[in-house]
């Protein structure tokens, strides 16, 4: 394989790297991160990472404190001194955020699972099979380059987020085998969980806590839906909005779950399935994602736009007889 020749190349050679990701960071693209920064850090190759947050707070022991976070619209960007780029789990350049700014120009490497990936990289590590940007990575680089334990830790947790802990069905014999041969190494992948998912804030179970109760239900039961509200100050939607969505998808005979955060001015709405596929009625409000997992950023109030969301997925669900 020529691109991961070229992966390798980068890691051993000498050229300024800058890692980023994309913005609103979730486990798996702070996990992969994480792992390469410790990779690289030491070597000769110089080393920086900007990413667009907020990084919420249960997640933030993912993150190595070199990485410089921007938060909000007011923030400078930090000069960034790199001739290449490393871009993981971000299907296109806008998902960067603000950091698309200084990405442009670089050369890039982009490292995703995605299906909708764009193939903006100069080299493209781009496997939609794989369960996450964290699996990629591991699978390409494990016989290859000496990993330490942390890089291993760091990409086995992006791993276990993007899988819901190893039970989504993006979690394969490749995803198995890879944290076993780590765990061989003496890796406790339970501290790991424990870590992920173990442990919240009350103020962030109290926001679990109003999302399910406030959980609807439509098609007979087959859609249900709930929204958060983004209160400035409070917790962060991000601590639950996996948790949530997960609880209600596992709902008997629900086929589709919906999480909206409300956000005030614009809406995030969040889709998971079962089966049926949900990217394509994400990608019609200009997001995307994985056939059952996707989600997109709309720029509208929650109340302009929930009910036609929910018509959508409903009347797609008519098409396809569901
Ligand atoms: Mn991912």
């Amino acid at each position: 394989m020529i691109e991961t020749a070229s992966l390798l190349a980068v890691l051993h050679g000498d050229k300024k790297i800058l890692l980023t990701g994309h913005s609103d960071p979730d486990g798996d693209c702070l996990g992969a991160i994480a792992g390469l920064f410790f990779l690289l850090q030491g070597k000769s190759v110089r080393v920086t990472g900007v990413i667009e947050g907020p990084v919420p707070d249960r997640l933030s022991f993912l993150l190595p404190q070199e990485i410089n976070v921007i938060e909000g619209d007011e923030q400078k960007l930090p000069e960034v001194e790199a001739d290449l780029a490393i871009v993981v789990d971000s299907g296109e350049l806008k998902r960067l955020g603000r950091v698309e700014q200084i990405v442009k120009g670089l050369e890039v490497i982009n490292i995703d699972h995605h299906p909708d990936n764009e193939y903006f990289g100069d080299i493209n590590l781009v496997d939609e099979n794989a369960s996450s940007a964290c699996e990629i990575l591991g699978l390409i680089l494990q016989d290859k380059i000496h990993l330490p334990p942390r890089v291993m830790e760091a990409w086995a947790a992006g791993i276990l987020y993007d899988t819901g802990g190893l039970r989504h069905p993006n979690t394969r014999k490749e995803t198995l085998a890879l944290l076993a041969s780590w765990m061989g190494t003496g890796m406790k992948l339970h501290l790991i969980q424990e870590k992920l998912f173990g442990r919240q804030t009350r103020d962030s179970f109290a926001l679990f806590q109003k999302a399910l109760g406030d959980l609807r239900f439509g098609r007979g039961g087959q859609i249900a839906w709930t929204v958060i509200k983004e209160e400035k100050g409070g917790p962060s939607p991000r601590e639950v909005t996996q948790k949530v969505i997960d609880e209600i998808r596992g709902i008997a005979g629900v086929e589709v779950a919906i999480l909206f955060v409300d956000q005030g001015a614009g809406t995030k709405v969040s889709f998971r399935s079962s089966n049926f596929p949900v990217n394509d009625i994400a990608a019609r409000w200009g997001g995307g994602g994985h056939v059952r997992a996707a989600g997109a950023n709309l720029e509208k109030p929650f109340a302009e736009v929930y009910s036609e969301i929910l018509t959508a997925v409903e009347e797609k669900m008519d098409e396809w007889n569901y």
